[in-house]
């Protein structure tokens, strides 16, 4: 096996392959010397700061894309033409077309191309497919992500051109609404960048997308972050005709008139473990993974739609992409 970053996904990545123990983690690939090397040796591998030379010098059976999302796509072509098997976190690339070619290309290869969704596997997540459908026709949507810190992080998450358009980097939030409630069809989006180091990093970013639904659902899609914010959100709210869930942090209450009643919503700690098993039982035993690939592009669509309607400030239809 071999990684590709050294934070926080990699370690996860790293530390679930050594659980297994009956893979090698023959190579990492970092950026910063003295992190790859303290990396590397911990997990007996070697240390590499290139990943094409990584691609030539080592034959690898699978390789865990865990590095900035600018660089996804290209690792994933450079990992897939190399004939290796390629598990990337989200997103797969910051461009819907470049996305598609990738899945065709690991098709045209028979090669597994996996795109890590850890949220589909949170306890949270596995609550929401049990519960929505007692709550009748749902309604409105609500869901909100904000982090405030002071000072802003000095990290890549804050750089446009290494995190995408803020809801591409964090498609996750969308893949799990279209899980859930099926094809969005029209998108209107807005952000705000602020930050004394535009346009190159930011410190605050907020944006907020109207998503209408296929079914005829509305959802409101809010993700912010930075040293503007004063307090932090993690809010997802379903309202249906028979009733309500409101999950708060981790906390979850089903509503009905009258009354509340909290939900157990587990922890969630351990999903990227969990994913790497899942993708080590599929290469070894033919199990099935947790991923609809439609879906995820789907995701990527309706991201790249609330990018153009942000640039626009039009409504933007997902399918064609045609401002009305
Ligand atoms: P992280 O802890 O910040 O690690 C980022 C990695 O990229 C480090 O190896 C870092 O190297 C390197 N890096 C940082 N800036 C770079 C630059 N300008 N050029 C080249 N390399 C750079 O991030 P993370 O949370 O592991 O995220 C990695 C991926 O996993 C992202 O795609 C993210 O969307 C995805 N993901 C993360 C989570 C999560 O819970 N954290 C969950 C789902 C998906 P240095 O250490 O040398 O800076
Ligand atoms: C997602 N978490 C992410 C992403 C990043 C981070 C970059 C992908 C982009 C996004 O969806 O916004 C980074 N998350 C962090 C950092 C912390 C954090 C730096 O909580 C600092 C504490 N991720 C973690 C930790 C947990 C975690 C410690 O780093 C929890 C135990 C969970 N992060 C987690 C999950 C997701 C995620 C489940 C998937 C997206 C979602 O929440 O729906």
């Amino acid at each position: 096996m071999g990684i590709i970053g050294t934070g926080y996904a990699a370690r996860s990545r790293a530390e679930a392959l050594r659980k297994d123990g009956q893979v090698e983690i023959v190579a990492v690939v970092g950026r910063s010397p003295e992190r790859s090397a303290t990396f590397a040796a911990e997990f007996g591998a070697v240390a590499y700061f290139d990943w094409s030379s990584l691609f030539r010098e080592q034959r690898l059976d699978l390789v865990f894309v865990s590095t900035i999302n600018r660089d996804h796509g290209a690792i994933a072509r450079a990992a897939l033409e190399a004939g290796i098997h390629t598990v990337v976190e989200y997103p797969l690339a910051l461009s819907l077309a470049e996305a598609r070619s990738l899945v065709q290309l690991a098709a045209e290869r028979r090669l597994l191309l996996h795109v890590e969704h850890i949220e589909l596997l949170s306890g949270i997540h596995l609550l929401l497919r049990r519960e929505l459908e007692g709550l009748g026709k749902l309604f409105a949507v609500r869901y909100i992500t904000l982090t405030a810190t002071h000072p802003a992080p000095d990290r890549w998450t804050y750089w446009p051109e290494l995190f995408g358009f803020p809801l591409m980097g964090a498609v996750s939030r969308i893949h799990r609404l279209v899980d859930l409630l099926g094809k969005v069809e029209r998108v209107s989006c807005q952000l705000r960048y602020d930050g004394p180091d535009l346009p190159q990093r930011y410190s605050s970013c907020y944006c907020t997308a109207q998503l209408s639904f296929a079914n005829g659902l509305l959802a409101v899609l809010t993700y912010g972050k930075g040293d503007s914010l004063w307090c932090s959100q993690r809010l997802l709210e379903f309202h249906g005709q028979r009733g309500g869930l409101l999950i708060n942090g981790e906390e979850a209450m089903l509503l009905r008139a009258g009354s509340a009643h909290p939900l157990e919503t587990g922890s969630r700690h351990g999903l990227f473990e969990q994913d790497t098993r899942m993708v080590l039982d599929h290469l070894r035993q033919g199990r099935a993974l947790y991923i609809n690939t439609e879906n995820m592009l789907h995701a990527l669509a309706v991201a790249e739609a609330a990018e153009r309607s942000a640039q626009t400030q039009q409504v933007v239809h997902v399918q064609d992409e045609i401002p009305t």
